[in-house]
């Protein structure tokens, strides 16, 4: 299946691996760009020379392309956004918030820009700064979240824009990315799927966790405070909902969930941790390899359009 995206990136299948924080470290990464998509190293909250580091691994495990996903709170961002440059990555995604004062220098690079946005406002903004693409990311996605569903996302960005869009957030499967494709879009971009992927260095506890959760098992953090985060609901969303009800101030609960992805994708701590998953979890049955998994979906989905060629 070639589209604007596979074309642009290089890359076999329409797939892209979300850039999880702390979940997408080089050995995912390397799996889905040797599988044939495009693997993301995460840097979410790490120093910019871990991400070195990161980069430098999965270069030794793959001579495909692969990406980095630049998450714009991270207090080294600007470091961050250097290194991308100085180890020439060739593909940069960005996430919660605008990433408009790095595009100059990565364009300068050569790097491919494509902001995750979650609204039509920000898409517009992104492709006039210069982006190459977007990731229209609904809010069944995992992790810090927007307010639209992918399902109304996808086709008003699609329409808004003339740069390529990918779809986010609630997909997992070949039917997932056939109703993108049918929405307007170039690719998907998955992330509760890789979570369990067997290359992926997840605890096992919270890999058991995704494989038995079900449709209605995730909950929405921070709704209140303007930072909803979407994930597995456990004693920590239980305490975390009860205070923000309250009327907690964010510092407060805050201080609930810092370090809390890291006690769940490291130590598997799945009771004081945040167990960041889509939606689409409940769909999320198997630890297989990231080519099982994408050989699978790109099967169903061809299936499925009745091998529509864009
Ligand atoms: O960034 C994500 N998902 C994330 S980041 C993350 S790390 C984290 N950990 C704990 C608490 C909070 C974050 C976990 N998951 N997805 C991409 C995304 N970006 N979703 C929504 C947005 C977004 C939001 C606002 C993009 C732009 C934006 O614009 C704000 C502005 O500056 O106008």
């Amino acid at each position: 299946m070639k589209t604007r995206i596979t074309d642009m990136l290089g890359i076999e299948y329409p797939i892209i691996q979300g850039g999880m924080a702390w979940v997408a470290e080089h050995h995912l990464a390397a799996a889905v760009s040797e599988a044939g998509g495009m693997g993301l190293i995460g840097a979410g909250g790490a120093p910019a020379e871990f991400v070195r580091e990161q980069i430098r691994k999965a270069k030794e495990m793959t001579q495909k392309p692969f990406g980095v996903n630049l998450m714009l709170m991270n207090p080294e961002a600007d470091a961050i956004a250097q290194v991308i440059v100085e180890e020439g990555v060739k593909v940069v995604t960005t996430g919660a918030g605008n990433p408009g004062k790095y595009l100059a220098m990565w364009k300068a690079a050569g790097v491919k820009i494509i902001p995750v946005i979650a609204s039509v406002a920000m898409a517009k903004m992104m492709e006039r700064a210069g982006a190459d693409a977007v990731v229209a990311e609904g809010c069944e996605s995992g992790g810090h979240i927007g307010y639209s569903t992918t399902m109304t996302l996808v086709p008003q960005v699609a329409d808004a824009v003339n740069i390529p869009v990918i779809a986010a957030g609630g997909i997992a499967d070949g039917r997932g990315l056939a109703a993108a494709i049918m929405l307007g879009a170039d690719a998907v971009q998955m992330g509760t799927r890789f979570i369990v992927a067997q290359e992926s260095i997840v605890h096992d506890n919270y890999k058991k966790k995704v494989l038995a959760a079900k449709d209605i098992d995730s909950e929405v953090t921070g709704m209140s405070h303007g930072h909803p985060v979407r994930q597995l609901r456990n004693q920590m969303t239980r305490e975390y909902l009860k205070l923000e009800k309250g009327g907690a101030p964010f510092e407060e609960l805050e201080q609930l969930t810092l370090g809390a992805l890291r006690k769940a994708v490291v130590e598997g701590d799945v009771v004081n941790g945040t167990l960041m998953a889509g939606q689409i979890a409940g769909l999320v049955r198997a630890e297989q390899t990231c080519r099982e998994m994408i050989l699978e979906i790109m099967g169903q989905a061809e299936d499925l359009l009745g091998r529509v060629v864009r």
